[in-house]
């Protein structure tokens, strides 16, 4: 293929060769600063402990946008700017999983806090036109996560199983708010920052196709939460025990007898296993899955319908930013 390479390994490879650098300029402004060796040490540690072990998707895709707006594969110092600015991604993943976890109460993931990313930023794009863009854009990313992280514990009180407050629309603004801005958005804005795009229409453009992407990734991850095998996900669901106003539930509120919505009542939200398998069995009795497939579907064809807004010539922004993305998660089990 000419152009881009977007395959996995490759990218990922070389975007990995890359984290060395991150960790060792964050421990060069520790030693700046005199910090003790041992706590330079821990530092370290906690880096490499949290930050490398994920998928990395978000992170690369900072790269993947950069690269596909340049029209070329970055090289040697372009390419290590790139990445460093996926890696700061990454970084507010990392926190922002850690939180998450305490939040749902989730018993496997990745580790600890690192919250580094504005010193990486001031250490490699300072001197960048637009790094203010940069920095309004982490800021009010991270404030609008953690409003759909708010919306999203709010709708699922502990003491209180109330499953007529479900709805699919308060559904949607979560996960607009805790996933899609910086799950999706954040990557392919800094990608287009990287490349030089300034004109506030062409971002409001990404966000109208980006958003709606988001979406879709995180009734996927609402789905997989209850069905996909905890050793392929890395990941033990809570959703159905934590009381959570996920897809999968308002899914099956809207196809269940009046018999399979008492149980539903009875044993959502529960902390015990046995309820949380009853719950399962209605989900599966009311054909979940079959939803879910043909909502997978029509979400691929909604997105692709907004990908061909964008000119197909002679825009700032590509197409291939928002499929190559698409590709990444259509039909994902993990
Ligand atoms: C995903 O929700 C949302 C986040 C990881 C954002 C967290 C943001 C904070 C400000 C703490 P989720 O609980 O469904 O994710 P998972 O299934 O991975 O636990
Ligand atoms: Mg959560
Ligand atoms: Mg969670
Ligand atoms: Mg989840």
């Amino acid at each position: 293929m000419l152009g881009p390479r977007l395959d996995v390994p490759y990218n990922k490879k070389r975007f990995l060769e890359v984290f060395p650098v991150v960790v060792e300029g964050l421990l060069d402004t520790l030693r700046a600063e005199a910090m003790p060796d041992d706590i330079v040490e821990w530092y370290r540690r906690s880096l490499e402990y949290n930050l490398p072990g994920g998928k990395l998707n978000r992170g690369i895709s900072v790269v993947d946008t950069a690269e596909v707006l340049r029209g070329k594969l970055l090289e040697g110092d372009e390419y290590q700017k790139a990445a460093i600015l996926g890696w700061s991604v990454e970084l507010l993943q990392a926190c922002f999983l850690v939180a998450d976890d305490m939040m749902d109460a989730s018993i496997t993931r990745r580790g600890q806090p690192v919250a580094a990313l504005y010193q990486l930023l001031k250490r490699h794009f300072r001197k960048e036109s637009y790094y203010t863009d940069l920095l309004e854009l982490f800021l009010d990313t991270t404030h609008k996560t953690e409003i759909g992280q708010l919306i999203d514990l709010v709708s699922a009180p502990e003491d209180r199983v109330d499953l007529s407050k479900f709805s699919l629309e308060r559904h949607r603004l979560t996960i607009m708010y805790k996933t899609a801005y910086y799950s999706f958005y954040l990557p392919v804005a800094l990608g287009m920052h990287f490349h030089g795009i300034s004109n506030p229409e062409q971002f409001a453009l990404a966000q109208k196709i980006l958003i709606p992407l988001g979406e879709y990734f995180q009734v996927q991850d609402d789905y997989l939460d209850c069905f996909a095998p905890p050793e392929k996900l890395g990941k033990i669901g809570t959703d159905i025990l934590d009381n959570k106003n996920s897809w999968v539930v308002n899914v099956a509120l809207q196809h269940v007898t009046p018999s399979q919505r008492k149980i539903l009542d009875e044993n959502y939200g529960r902390k015990d296993s046995e309820c949380e398998r009853r719950v399962k069995e209605v989900f599966v009795a009311v054909g979940v899955e079959a939803k879910y497939k043909a909502f997978e579907q029509a979400a691929y064809e909604k997105i692709v319908g907004l990908v061909e807004t964008v000119p197909a010539e002679g825009s700032e922004l590509k197409r291939e930013v928002f499929m190559a993305f698409l590709r990444k998660i259509f039909g994902r089990t993990m």
